[in-house]
Parts: structure tokens; sequence; C-alpha cells
């Protein structure tokens, strides 16, 4: 057995929770949409896109980070099993393993993400490379089914790259950085790569790219509205809008309606009506400072261990905060 994927987000786990998500947010007053919806097979080809484009600074700048500093990283961590949240493509734990494998191959990688076709190509490419004895793929939430991962198979390092934590308002990410303490032992780690904040015309570059990429990104939310419950959205009647609010250190991304119009989402019997102008907000992309960081960490009962960073882009790694105990009486 060495490749193994636990689904727990099956197509129709996913439509139900699309439904719900859909009535909530399509219902509300200012209109929203969760950002986990992009990620279909054509969202994260897109995705894929976007980190190569030259004002998305942050996937360049995190690999580069990992080049120079995954070595004292893992001589830090001297993780036996890598457990990562959201991966998208093994291009960033295949630079983990690089260093990694001058000790032999990693006995087990733990990828855990909504979109288990990546899942799949990304774990079978790493076991066909040697870079890895055992792949344990849970296809799920990471906000939902982190009790999912698999009991441990020695010391732990959960790696949450590229940011997404930053997609999750500030008390969801605090319940998920509670949720990664508990995959925690007390020699384990956790290694976070998060975004930082910078020059506002940087950020909003970053966001709304000269190719467009990022817009048919942003639309893609609605194609998969259209495909799962038959709705009619017509994606290019929508404008793509990005903004960056410094009190609340995100980017928001929205999609604008250029004109009055309704559309029908005919499996859920539902027709949203839209003004021209109104907006969904899909997207916060919260962005950190060093403090801050680790003012979320500590919050988390995590310690900062290690800060490494370029100045665009950070690298935190974290362990379990002693948790004082009771006196004896
Ligand atoms: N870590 C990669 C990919 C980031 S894209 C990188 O740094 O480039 C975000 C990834 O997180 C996608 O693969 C998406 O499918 C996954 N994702 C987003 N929300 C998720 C959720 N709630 N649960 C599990 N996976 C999620
Ligand atoms: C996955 N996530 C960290 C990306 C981000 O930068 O917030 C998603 C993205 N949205 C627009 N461009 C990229």
């Amino acid at each position: 057995m060495r490749y193994r994927a636990d689904v727990h987000v099956d197509d129709d786990a996913r439509r139900r929770a699309l439904a719900n998500d859909v009535r909530r947010g399509l219902g509300a007053r200012e209109k929203w949409l969760p950002p986990k919806y992009f990620y279909d097979a054509a969202g994260s080809a897109l995705f894929e896109r976007i980190t190569q484009l030259p004002e998305y600074y942050l996937t360049r700048a995190e690999h580069a980070l990992l080049d120079v500093y995954a070595p004292a990283i893992l001589a830090a961590s001297r993780p036996r099993e890598i457990v990562e949240l959201g991966p998208g493509s093994p291009a960033k734990v295949r630079r983990l393993l690089a260093v990694l494998n001058g000790t032999g191959p990693l006995a087990r990688y733990v990828p855990v993400d909504v979109d288990g076709s990546t899942l799949d190509v990304a774990g079978r490419t790493l076991l066909s490379e040697g870079a890895v004895t055992e792949v344990y793929a849970v296809v799920g939430d990471f906000e939902q089914h982190l009790d999912r991962v698999p009991p441990p198979t020695g010391r732990r390092l959960v790696a949450f790259l590229g940011s997404t934590l930053g997609n999750l308002d500030p008390p969801r990410r605090q319940e998920l950085l509670t949720a990664v303490r508990n995959l925690l032992a007390d020699d384990d780690h956790l290694l976070l790569g998060i975004d930082l904040v910078k020059s506002p015309c940087v950020l909003h570059a970053a966001y709304d790219d000269a190719a467009g990429v990022t817009a048919e990104f942003n639309r893609n939310v609605l194609r998969v509205i259209n495909r799962t419950l038959a709705a009619d959205f017509d994606a290019e009647a929508f404008g793509h809008y990005a903004r960056w609010d410094a009190e609340a250190a995100r980017v928001e991304m929205h999609l604008v309606a250029a004109a009055d119009h309704t559309v029908r989402v005919a499996d859920l019997d539902l027709i949203v009506s839209f003004e021209a102008g109104e907006t969904i907000w899909t997207e916060s992309s919260y962005k950190f400072t060093r403090a801050s960081a680790e003012a979320m960490l500590n919050a988390a009962q995590l310690r900062l261990l290690r800060w490494d960073t370029d100045g665009a882009f950070g690298l935190a790694l974290a362990a379990r905060a002693a948790v004082g105990r009771p006196r004896a009486a």
C-alpha cells in the first residue's frame, strides 16, 4: 500500500456544501462566496498559471526561501513524515524532500486537499521519483477533516505553504491553527508560509495582473456553480475587482456585475438578482508582519522557533507551546 487516498469530500458532499454556501452567500445583502470553490481542475490549472505571472511574486519568493532555508528548517525539525495542507502541486514539498533525501526517502507524505485530482498526480509523481516511501492522501476540507489525518508514523512536520492560511478570516484561521496544533506532538513542527504586508501597488498588481489570469480564476467560481448546480451565470457579465484594505491587512477579490440582471440556480430553485456595480466578495488574502504572525501562533498555543524572510514573504517554523499545568495541591 504505497499510495492510499481517503476521500472525505466526494462529488456529492462537494455539491451539498456548495449548495449551502450559495444559498447563504448569494442570499446575503452583501453577496459572498468562499474561495475554496475556485479549485476544480480548471481552477487549479489557472492557479498554476497565476504562480508564474510576473506580478505574482508569492510563489517565487517562497521557492527561493525554501531553497536557502530548507536545510536549516529540516535540521531543526528532522521529520519522518510531512503532512501538507492544500499542496496543489508537489513543487514545494519537492524542495523539502530534495534536502531530506540525503538521509533517505521520507517515510510518509500526507497531503490534505479538496482537489483530489491534483493530490493523485502529486502523490504518484513523488512515489515514482522515489522521494517518499508511502503517500496517504486525504481528500478533504482542511477546516473540517484534520481529524482524519492518520496517526503519526514518527516525527511530523505539518507544512502549510503558499499563504493559503491567509485566505481564512481571523476566527477561522485561529480555529484551524488550533486544530493543527492538535496534530503535533512535543517533537513535531509546523512550517507556515505567509505573505507579508508591503506596498499597496505591489499587492494590487499581484491580484489584478495585466494578462487577466487572476480575473479568469475569479470568474471560475461562477463556472463551478453553473456546472454543479445547473445555474446560468454568464461569467463574462462580471468584472474582476481587487482592493487592498490596509486596516484589515487584506487584499479582497470581488466579482462586479456589469449590468442589472438575474441568475437562476435551477437545482436550488433560486433566483439571484444583481444590480449594475453590485459585487460578490470571493476571496480575502490576509497579509502579515512578523509580529502579527507570532501573535496568531501564540494565540493557538504555538511558539515561533524560526522566522526566515526576504522582506516580501515569511516562513515561520513553530512548535507546541508548553501549556502551564495546574500545580499539585
Ligand atoms: N500550496 C500551493 C497551492 C496553493 S493553492 C502553493 O503554495 O502554491 C490553494 C490549495 O489549497 C489548492 O490546492 C486548493 O485546492 C486547496 N484548498 C483551498 N481551500 C481548501 C480547503 N478548505 N480544504 C482543503 N484544501 C483547500
Ligand atoms: C492560494 N492563495 C494563497 C492565493 C492567494 O494569493 O490568496 C489564491 C489567489 N487568489 C488570487 N490569486 C491567487
